[in-house]
């Protein structure tokens, strides 16, 4: 997971709020120390932590909750909301047809992120096409160049010729039938004059609707001050933190650049190209509290199978209360077909606590058994595991070779699901967010004909 430390430490401050008798001014100001012990390490700005850490404190001791609400889980929601408004400055990238230019420092990630970026909306239907006008780096086009290879997208270069605004007119020409034209640009040390002007003649050159700033998440709080310079220079409207998942310091760049006008619209997680994802600051602060994130599960699980029966089943069950054991079976199988576990496990509500706990092989063998468990059960059972019971529960551990404290463990995992599902069914926001992200279904109307 991003911030691997940090999440830890949050869901920690969590755990120890839901292991509380009380919620006293004892328990918020802990609460708030290791908020705050948590929040440094992760290089957010003093400043920032102190605020946000007085905001909670005061929040928690003096609002009530609302009714039907527990002190414990209005706590939880408090901060959630202020860590969620700590990084939160606006949408994301907009998905219509347009130019996207990419510029930043040396290395900073802008080449393989625009190969990232060309999948990632060559995915959602769009045609793209690449220009390289990296004229500096010697190979800079050939990287460029393998990368829409890799991912079946055009590239335009002109290898020999310099002058960079000339090759992205030849190439806005020749890929005037794309919907999306991405630009990759060159770099420097540092943000000197001739680069400003270069990036002014290619924006000239490309009427860029969106100039993207690639920046190394690694720099941490310093990414608040390069956002700011780039912005001054040549007017960002979007930047995308890279290398997130291999620094600890991404918490100070993401709430650096949040406090800034620039909007974070993705995050690079990794070297694969398939390592971005958009960023929502709602979605990554419940993740890193462990409350599951279903709305990034469902967009990967569109994007990734095929299977559109499957994609409405598993949209049917989020809304409603009628979640059976053969809903969480399939989405257990559409879940495991989605490849590397690890990026998914963390998005499922009642694994993201687990993840500290186990590792991944043991994770998937676990699906393996749960699997083997369920094939055991009739058709009846799955349908309403709350028949599952006693004599039954023996017979389905003998079935299938397992104890019947495993068969428990599954039958617990599933009424933790079911609960989550049904929960977010009820969440009108939430319902929203879904419907956008499933295209034209009406999960309104599917609700209200349960
Ligand atoms: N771990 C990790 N590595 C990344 C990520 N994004 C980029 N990289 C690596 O960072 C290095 C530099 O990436 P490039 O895309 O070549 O950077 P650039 O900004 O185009 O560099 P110049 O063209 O030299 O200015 C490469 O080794 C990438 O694999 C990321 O999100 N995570
Ligand atoms: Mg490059």
């Amino acid at each position: 997971m991003v911030l691997e430390g940090l999440g830890k430490s949050l869901r920690d401050v969590i755990a120890h709020i839901g292991s509380s008798s009380v919620v006293d001014e004892d328990l918020v100001r802990e609460i708030s120390k290791e908020l705050q012990r948590a929040l440094l390490q992760a290089d957010v700005n003093v400043q920032l932590v102190l605020e946000i850490t007085n905001r909670i404190q005061e929040r928690a001791l003096n609002e009530k909750p609302p009714a039907g609400k527990s002190s414990k889980d209005h706590v939880i929601s408090i901060i959630h909301k202020e860590m969620v408004s700590l990084l939160d400055n606006g949408e994301g990238l907009a998905m219509k047809p347009q130019t996207i230019m990419m510029v930043g420092l040396y290395g900073q990630g802008k080449t393989t992120t625009t190969g990232k970026l060309a999948l990632f909306l060559s995915k959602k239907g769009f045609s793209v096409g690449l220009i390289g006008a990296d004229v500096y780096r010697p190979g800079a086009l050939d990287q460029l160049q393998q990368l829409g290879a890799k991912i079946n997208v055009e590239v335009y270069g002109e290898p020999g010729n310099k002058n960079a605004a000339q090759i992205v007119k030849n190439g806005k020409a020749k890929f005037s039938d794309k919907k999306i034209v991405i630009v990759d640009t060159s770099g420097r040390h540092a943000l000197e004059d001739d680069l400003i002007q270069e990036l002014k003649d290619i924006a000239e050159a490309s009427r860029p609707d969106e100039r993207v700033l690639v920046l190394d998440s690694q720099v941490g709080q310093q990414a608040g001050p390069q956002a700011e310079a780039f912005n001054k220079a040549v007017g960002v409207t979007g930047v995308i933190l890279t290398k997130m998942d291999g620094t600890a310091k991404g918490g100070g760049a993401l709430s650096a650049v949040a406090k800034t006008d620039a909007r974070i619209i993705f995050i690079g997680t990794g070297e694969h190209i398939r390592d971005l994802e958009p960023f929502n600051a709602d979605r990554f602060i419940s993740r890193l509290l462990g409350m599951g994130d279903l709305a990034s599960l469902v967009q990967m699980a569109k994007e990734e199978i095929d299977d559109e029966e499957a994609m409405e089943q598993l949209a049917r069950n989020m809304i409603s209360g009628r979640f059976t054991l053969s809903d969480m079976y399939q989405q257990m199988a559409a879940v495991s077909k989605m490849g590397p576990l690890q990026k998914v496990m963390s998005m499922i509500p009642g694994f993201s606590n687990m993840e500290d706990k186990i590792n991944y092989e043991e994770s998937q063998k676990r699906l393996a058994m749960y699997k083997v468990i369920m094939d055991s059960m009739t058709k009846e059972e799955k349908d309403e595991p709350n028949l599952i019971k006693g004599k039954r529960i023996e017979r389905v551990a003998i079935g299938a070779g397992v104890s019947t404290h495993e068969v428990r463990g599954l039958l617990k995992q599933y009424n933790q699901s079911k609960k989550m599902m049904s929960s977010i069914g009820k969440d009108r926001k939430m319902r929203k967010q879904l419907m956008k992200q499933m295209g034209n279904m009406d999960l309104d109307s599917l609700q209200d004909s349960q």
